[in-house]
């Protein structure tokens, strides 16, 4: 351990400060004390791992050991692979590899949830059941099942047998397509977008982009659309209408973020990854009476419960359950020495945390089967019988508390903030109980006093400093007067620096605010989990129907954003943006090379294809620039750049009238 201090302080000489980092104050002081105590995290291996130039610009193909072959980058049609492959065959097919893998993410979660309905629903299983019978009905209407006059649990299994062909089916169209407003609908079926079913598009998408098959970047552009489609409209849209159905839509809650939600004189448990199951299940553990007194009994208080990263913000925008931080933050919350266990089921859970954790003494556990990390204890999890593993993690817990012999540190940095903003939580907030209806958000944008929607959403980034940029194009955005929506980690990062609360109304643009102050909500809308950024497609396609506002998803003043994003899935999660109609900028890298044809499809041609487009900046002025300007444009095409513009004069007329009295 000494040894190893005196090499981390050698090493440290070359670091820079953790300021330069992260944003945030709470890990800015865990990084600072890892230092000290000789502990590495990502922040620390990002710096030191430099990232390949070829490899960011996607100018290398490993799809054969014929391979690996490199392009350059600088002069990308000086060369072509052994095997002839051009830089636009190469980029696509790696472009369309990060896409089948994110969507498998995301269906396969959805799969899971869609597994645990069919088991509520046949009976077997009996810890969970239907909590919200009013969204079953909801969305079984919304894939033409009958409802009239039906027992619930007879829709039920009509809407498993439908939800399944998200994901088997092997020709026809997923169910929800027919949530896709018409026009969008008519450009899929056009250029053969339509997803049949999730298992098909991956399958289809991994032999195609296999050596010697699909060798045109638009032909191979299509299929990415369709398997990305095939999860935003498909395996993420399932995972969020099956979670809302088994555990409550979200609605606004307030709620505690940071590292100061920690408490030293409790059993402190992270619940960190994706699941909700895994969660609500800990949330019945953490408050078993037998084990509330053994935590006592230990010498604690209680027993502590709180999220990070996704899994924490299911839970957040449901229960209202403390936050403790994003992605970035996930190993440093362990520096502190309270974390008496971190449980996590899938996603975005860094190898690195074993490490931390042994370093601690806390308890790291996985519990999905489909994620172990070498040497960390596994205590499956198993929907038939959840609370054997929940359990088991509280004892695990408790036990560490007991024994605990970390010094311990915990940030004295808490903020608070209102988030649970689902769609139809939109829609009774805008239009009353009497009336809900997207009318009043159209009208607004409209008559200007919200110029547009930005989604900002998406991952921290240890490549770029956390948070900051999620926080300066928010910003940027709403004094603006864009109405903005968050998810996943980009919410945390909001929340951390307090604009998710009603008062942040005053860093709004003046039409902004005059809305949030009349309906009283904040001008940043934390929805959910990365999974639901579904959530806005329904919102989008709302506004649509409602009218006013275009015929399509591509005609909206609406723009989206993931400026740290880090993993494959915001890769599918944009693709699915941008075929849906919907103009995404992406920050810290971008896997293409400027210049070359793949590059113009993907950030010009997909637009005058009746889609959205990409669009990359670094800078969050530049962002939100391309945002706002995207914005304008679009309400110019629907011509009500116009009332804008009446409004501003409205105002001018109105100083100069002030200034004449
Ligand atoms: Fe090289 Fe072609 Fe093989 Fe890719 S598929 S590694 S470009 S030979
Ligand atoms: S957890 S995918 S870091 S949002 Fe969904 Fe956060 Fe990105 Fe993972």
């Amino acid at each position: 351990m000494e040894e190893k201090k005196e090499l981390l302080k050698k090493k440290e000489k070359d670091m820079p400060d953790p300021k330069d980092f992260t944003t945030c104050d709470a890990t800015i002081q865990m990084l600072n004390k890892a230092r000290r105590d000789g502990v590495e995290t990502a922040f620390e291996r990002a710096h030191t791992m430099k990232a390949c130039p070829i490899g960011s610009e996607s100018a290398c193909c490993k799809h054969c050991f014929m391979g690996p072959c490199r392009l350059n980058a600088r002069d990308p049609y000086s060369k072509v692979g052994v095997c002839g492959a051009t830089i636009d065959t190469i980029q696509a097919r790696n472009f369309a590899r990060f896409v089948a893998s994110g969507c498998a993410a995301h269906t396969d979660h959805g799969m899971s949830m869609l597994d645990l309905f069919r088991e509520v629903v046949n009976g077997h299983i009996k810890d969970y059941r239907i909590k919200n019978p009013q969204k079953l009905e909801a969305v079984a209407q919304s894939i033409g099942i009958e409802t009239e006059g039906r027992e619930m649990m007879d829709i039920a299994k009509d809407l498993y047998s439908e939800l399944e062909r998200t994901y088997t089916q092997v020709e026809g169209e997923i169910p929800f397509a027919q949530r896709v407003p018409p026009k969008t609908l008519e450009t899929w079926r056009k250029y053969g977008l339509v997803p049949r079913g999730a298992m098909r598009e991956i399958m289809e998408m991994m032999h195609r982009t296999h050596m010697g098959v699909d060798q045109d970047y638009t032909n191979i552009t299509k299929q990415f659309s369709r398997t990305a489609l095939a999860d935003g409209w498909g395996g993420s849209m399932v995972a969020t209408e099956i979670s809302d159905i088994l555990f409550g839509i979200p609605t606004p809650v307030s709620i505690e973020v940071n590292m100061g939600v920690l408490k030293e004189d409790q059993v402190n448990i992270i619940v960190h990854g994706h699941e909700p199951n895994l969660f609500e299940s800990m949330i019945e553990s953490v408050s078993e009476p037998s084990l509330v007194q053994a935590a006592k009994a230990a010498g604690a208080k209680g027993i502590n419960l709180c999220g990070m990263c996704c899994s924490g913000a299911e839970v957040l925008v449901r229960h209202g359950i403390p936050h403790a931080g994003n992605f970035m933050s996930t190993e440093a919350i362990l520096v502190t020495g309270a974390v008496d266990a971190m449980c996590v089921d899938v996603q975005c859970i860094k190898q690195g945390l074993a490490k931390v954790a042994d370093c601690y003494g806390t308890k790291l556990i996985t519990t999905n089967p489909r994620c172990h990390i070498e040497g960390v204890t596994h205590i499956e999890f198993h929907e038939h019988t959840p609370k054997e593993c929940t359990d088991e993690v509280v004892i695990q817990a408790i036990g560490r508390f007991k024994n605990r012999t970390a010094k311990i540190e915990i940030p004295k940095i808490k903020n608070a903030g209102v988030h649970g903003f689902s769609h139809e939580y939109i829609n009774y907030m805008l239009g009353g109980s009497f009336r809900g209806s997207y009318v009043p958000l159209n009208d607004n944008i409209i008559n200007g006093r919200i110029r547009g929607v930005a989604g900002v959403v998406g991952c921290t980034n240890p490549r770029t400093k956390q948070d900051w940029i999620h926080v300066e194009l928010v910003k940027e955005l709403i004094r603006n007067d864009v109405l903005v929506l968050q998810t996943g980690c980009s919410q945390i990062a909001l929340a951390k620096a307090g604009l998710t609360t009603p008062e942040a109304a005053h860093l709004a643009g003046p039409g902004l605010k005059e809305v949030c102050e009349t309906v009283g909500m904040p001008p940043v809308l934390g929805i959910g989990s990365c999974v639901d950024n579904s959530r806005i497609l329904i919102a989008a396609s709302e506004m649509v129907k409602t009218g006013g506002l275009g015929n399509s998803i591509a005609d909206l003043p609406v723009a989206g954003a993931a400026p740290e994003y880090m993993s494959e899935k915001a890769i599918s999660i944009g693709q699915y943006f941008v075929a849906s109609g919907v103009f995404t900028v992406f920050g810290v890298t971008f896997p293409t090379v400027e210049g070359t044809k793949f590059h113009k499809h993907l950030f010009e041609d997909l637009e005058k294809m009746g889609m959205g487009k990409w669009g990359f900046a670094n800078d969050p002025g530049e962002m939100a620039r391309l945002i706002i300007e995207h914005i304008d444009k679009k309400r110019k095409a629907l011509g009500i750049d116009k009332a804008r513009e009446r409004q501003l004069m409205s105002m001018a007329d109105r100083r100069s009238l002030d200034a004449a009295a």
